[in-house]
């Protein structure tokens, strides 16, 4: 079974195979707004492949795990950083006001964008990507959020490709991204 592996493995590294996008449907629409207060949707991104990664500022760990990595391939991808996109789409839209996400991505790269909005357009875009999200009660009035950990790899035209792996070298990633150009 290992062998056959490999050698599959070998076929879509020579073809460039890669599995059939998922046209049933992760993914869609949404009218948002940035860090800057801006309105920001999936059209803007029209023409750009890009990465989708739902969280919220409070995460102790997967978050900012997660947005260091998307960083450093930023960093790494160089000039071609700008036709790409990274998105961070907050699923505690009643804490992450733009300002505070502004000043969470501070930290980050800066081709990151930082996305909320009201209640019902998240609650629309974590339905339209089947994330998973859900208000978990810590002491007092405090709650954190389980959420899903995928990054989504969208092409220009919006369309869900596959999850995007982040735990390989930043050169694999570009190169994967690359294609989607
Ligand atoms: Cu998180």
């Amino acid at each position: 079974m290992a062998g056959l592996l490999l050698f599959l493995g070998g076929i879509f590294a020579v073809t460039g195979y890669s599995p059939t996008p998922h046209p049933a449907a992760i993914g869609g629409p949404f009218r948002l707004v940035d860090q800057n207060d801006k309105p920001f949707g999936d059209q803007d991104m029209k023409g750009k492949p890009y990465l989708v990664f739902f969280g919220f500022t409070h995460c102790p760990d997967i978050c900012p795990t997660t947005l260091f990595e998307m960083s450093q391939l930023m960093r790494k991808l160089g000039p071609d950083a700008d036709r790409v996109g990274a998105l961070f789409i907050t699923v505690d839209p009643g804490r992450d006001t733009p300002a505070l996400i502004k000043d969470y991505l501070a930290s980050f790269d800066p081709h990151l964008r930082g996305l909320t909005g009201d209640q019902a357009a998240i609650d629309q875009a974590i339905k339209d990507y089947r994330v998973y999200a859900k208000k978990v009660p810590l002491q007092g009035s405090d709650y954190t959020m389980d959420h899903t950990a995928i990054v989504y790899l969208m092409d220009k035209d919006g369309q869900f490709i596959a999850p995007f792996d982040l735990q390989r070298s930043a050169d694999a990633e570009a190169t994967e991204l690359r294609r989607y150009m």
